[in-house]
């Protein structure tokens, strides 16, 4: 069992490894500390951002922008192979980072540096993909076109759930397409964005590209909102709560920014009596309580047959009970820690709500002493009358409600019952429910699902949500035409003036 003392040692040696110079350690009264989930204690102080600090790093970024916009974009893709390799030689290390900051289980810190990995891989392919089209032209001797260029200064607001995964999806596919990068990191994971930027200052250096490129900025609240308000920055991508969302969307509008969001999800999972249930069992295990359901894409709500409801419950309170929680550093556990107090209060509040709802805790929600010092807690499954409200909100922490229906339309609308519209999954071995559940009229998110819970998507598709998820898609598909400028050209051959539309207008 580590102690605060053994994390910190551990970290300031995967720092080191990970090539972060020591000046950016400060323990000064401005420096923003770095914690650990674990045993909730201080590990070590980082040095924060100031305004001036931020503009600084905002117009670097743009500087090295206008050297890289006009590098050939397969050049560019060396950056980002380089990159993958660093990670591929660090990814032990970075998952410390990943599971000393945030608690993540080995196997799911490990994970996301892979998530890193592949969307290099797939950035790299990409660098040589950036296709524009050519379309009819209505007039003789004239060609017309779209080519896409590169953007600008892409600032990244990132969550502490996802504290170096969601940052590489933005960063690899930005740079391929020509664009620099401001990170502000969660206040909660401060030490693994200075590994990344580490590392993806190293291949930078390596492959020749302009510094200045990436740029980190730790800090709070201000320091995002300076990469919200600059005009020097016309891509925000945030991943946060709705809340936030609300606050970033409107205010990148008014100076008609852009802007990409990867809000709150309210997921659901629809379990019919077609299902191999062994599968469904094992795979909503893994999507309600994995990543001790602080995942954005976690599985909040089950909307099970009412003629299975009670076999189905009977196993998942089994599975739930048997959840190896503690240490995520021992091989077995499964749940870490949830991320603070605070995570732990919303639980608590969220399972008083089922009780003056008329719902019932089947199992779990009780904290669980590992005496570690960090707050860990028991998934619960909680069983919910389906007028309850607190189905509607999300609670980052793992709580599973299970609700029932009785014919498939019943099912579609109480799944699409909730504002948020992120991920979604149906088990079933019938095929037109499998459908219904895809087609327009079926489930209202961005991401939908047959036999496959709520949670762990590759990189390969687009990522995000509808409604109040915020519409956003990061990653992979065509997700890259966000972080770029398309422009659209005429180009006359003819030696002859033809206006469009047959206008004449000869002098
Ligand atoms: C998030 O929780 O912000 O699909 C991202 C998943 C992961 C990404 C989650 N690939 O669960």
């Amino acid at each position: 069992m580590k102690t605060t003392d053994d994390l910190t040692a551990l970290a300031h040696d995967a720092l080191a490894t990970l090539g972060v110079p020591a000046e950016v350690l400060d323990d000064g009264p401005s420096a923003l500390m770095a914690r650990s989930p674990l045993t909730g204690g201080t590990l070590l102080g980082v040095r924060s951002a100031d305004a001036d600090a931020v503009e600084r790093a905002i117009a670097d970024a743009h500087e090295a922008f206008l050297a890289w916009r006009v590098t050939p974009a397969p050049v560019r893709g060396q950056l980002v192979k380089r990159f993958g390799e660093l990670l591929r030689a660090h990814k032990e290390t970075l998952a410390d980072l990943v599971t000393i900051e945030v608690g993540k289980i080995r196997s799911e810190a490990l994970g996301e540096v892979q998530e890193m990995i592949d969307i290099c891989d797939f950035a790299l392919g990409l660098s040589r993909q950036l296709y524009g089209r050519t379309m009819p032209s209505e007039r003789a001797g004239h060609r017309l076109q779209e080519v896409w260029h590169p953007l600008g200064v892409v600032g990244v607001i990132s969550a502490f759930n996802f504290p170096v995964a969601v940052w590489s999806w933005n960063t690899a596919v930005a740079l391929v397409c020509g664009d620099a990068v401001v990170w502000k990191p969660s206040e909660l994971a401060p030490l693994c964005a200075l590994g990344c930027g580490a590392l993806l200052d190293r291949a930078i250096a390596e492959t020749g590209a302009p510094a200045g490129l990436s740029q980190v900025v730790i800090g709070g609240r201000e320091v995002g909102e300076l990469l919200v308000d600059s005009p020097l920055v016309p891509l925000v991508s945030a991943t946060g709560s709705t809340r936030m969302g609300r606050e970033v969307g409107p205010r990148v509008a008014r100076r008609l920014g852009r802007s990409l969001l990867e809000l709150g999800g309210n997921n659901a999972v629809v379990l019919t009596p077609s299902a191999d249930l062994q599968l469904a069992i094992n795979s909503i295990v893994f999507a309600a309580a994995g990543t001790a359901g602080q995942r954005c894409t976690s599985q909040r709500r089950l909307i099970v047959h009412e003629s299975i409801v009670d076999d189905v419950v009977a196993r998942l309170a089994s599975a739930f009970d048997r959840l190896p929680v503690g240490d995520p550093f021992e091989p077995g556990t499964l749940v870490g820690p949830l991320v603070n107090e605070r995570a732990s209060d919303a639980m608590q509040a969220a399972l008083a709500a089922v009780r003056a709802q008329g719902g019932e805790v089947v199992t779990g929600g009780e904290r669980v002493d590992t005496g570690m010092g960090g707050v860990w807690v028991r998934p619960a499954l909680v069983r919910v009358p389906e007028q309850a409200g607190i189905v509607l909100q999300e609670t980052f922490a793992p709580i599973l409600y299970v609700l029932t229906y009785r014919d498939f339309d019943e099912a579609l609308a109480l799944h699409n019952s909730v504002s948020q519209g992120l991920s979604a999954g149906i088990f079933t071995s019938d095929q037109g429910e499998a459908e219904r559940f895809l087609a327009p009229d079926g489930a209202d998110t961005g991401i939908a699902n047959v036999n496959v819970a709520t949670s762990g998507a590759e990189i390969g598709g687009a990522f995000g949500g509808e409604k109040d998820t915020g519409g956003g898609r990061e990653s992979g598909s065509d997700a890259w035409k966000a972080y770029m400028r398309r422009s659209t050209n005429t180009i006359n051959y003819s030696g002859t003036v033809q206006l469009a539309q047959g206008v004449d207008f000869s002098v």
